[in-house]
């Protein structure tokens, strides 16, 4: 149903440019994606021999063939923040009106947070905050409801046994001005003990679709011995009410299985963190007939990149359990 593309992987460690002054790095991987103003963009999260996390931005005008920037990406105005930021990572890319807002991972001492920066020309990023709650995986709605912003976002409430703060349940939460979010309502998605997809996290932003808010998300199985297994799902929310799930994927419709997936620095993971609907009409809504690329990290090592319709993902969310 995802279809990989033949140019696999997409993007590896071997395409960022020395200039950005990441010298030979370890990997690349967990992009966002965004349209914007005529061009495809992903935000690259590379990581150096350190372990150090940049974000690097790539650009293309048909989502097929990317050329990377020279320069990393900064946040202005992050300096102001007083705790120690270790890493930035898996960013979440969302245009909505005359911007392009950016969601990303923080990992400070105490927590991991979510920090939001703001663009309106994809080479100044202004920082805006930062929530105080430990939670990742945030993605906002490209249009306000209700006269809010929302995000969903998933709370690190577990930690796993080494120490990895994690977490089962797929949260909303609402905003008036980007910078402060409180949590709403009871959890939209929770993890499924004993299936594929135990603990959860949002891939990419939900697409709107004349059915309901288009959504993917990883699960990750935590049940075998040696390793788990980061797979991938779709769910569909309510257009007035996205707390309210019409339907979920029974089984996962991408898990790792090409060489590229199951080997590397994190053996065995397809995280989808980036997705391009192509045809959207002026309201919003994606067409069924609608191509869809999803952009994923592999083994925390490349990026790779499938292909789907709205269409074909709308009816794998109404397929039933067997
Ligand atoms: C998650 C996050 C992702 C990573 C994944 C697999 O907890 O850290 O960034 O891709 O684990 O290692």
């Amino acid at each position: 149903m995802l279809e990989r593309d033949p140019k696999t992987p997409l993007l590896t460690r071997a395409d960022i440019p020395t200039a950005t002054g990441l010298i030979d790095p370890s990997s690349v991987f967990n992009p966002g994606a965004v349209h914007f103003r005529g061009r495809d963009y992903l935000m690259l999260r590379v990581q150096a021999r350190s372990r150090a996390t940049s974000l690097v931005l790539a650009s293309s005008t048909d989502g097929r063939s990317f050329k990377v920037a020279e320069a990393c990406v900064t946040f202005e105005g992050i300096e102001s923040e007083a705790r120690t930021i270790h890493h930035i990572y898996d960013p979440r890319l969302t245009a909505i009106g005359n911007q392009v807002v950016v969601i990303f991972a923080a990992d400070m001492d105490d927590a991991c947070r979510l920090g939001v920066a703001v663009t309106d020309d994809m080479q100044r990023f202004r920082f805006l905050g930062f929530s105080e709650d430990a939670s990742r995986n945030g993605v906002l709605f490209p249009e306000q409801i209700g006269g809010r912003y929302l995000r969903l976002e998933r709370p690190n409430g577990t930690t796993t046994a080494g120490g990895v703060a994690t977490g089962d349940a797929i949260r909303l939460s609402e905003s008036t001005d980007l910078v402060h979010w409180s949590l709403v309502g009871a959890p939209v998605l929770e993890g499924r003990w004993r299936y594929w997809d135990e603990l959860i996290g949002s891939g990419p932003p939900p697409v709107k679709t004349r059915r309901g808010w288009l959504h993917i998300y990883h699960g990750v199985a935590t049940h075998f011995a040696s390793s788990n297994i980061y797979q991938a799902g779709a769910a569909l929310l309510d257009l007035q009410d996205p707390s309210r799930v019409l339907a979920r994927t029974w089984d996962n419709i991408l898990e790792p299985r090409e060489v590229y997936e199951l080997t590397g620095q994190v053996p065995n993971v397809v995280f989808p963190s980036g997705w391009l609907v192509r045809d959207l009409d002026a309201d919003g809504f994606a067409d069924e007939a609608s191509e869809v690329l999803v952009y994923y990290g592999a083994a925390d090592t490349c990026v790779a990149r499938c292909r789907t319709t709205v269409g074909a993902l709308l009816e794998a969310c109404a397929r039933v359990q067997q």
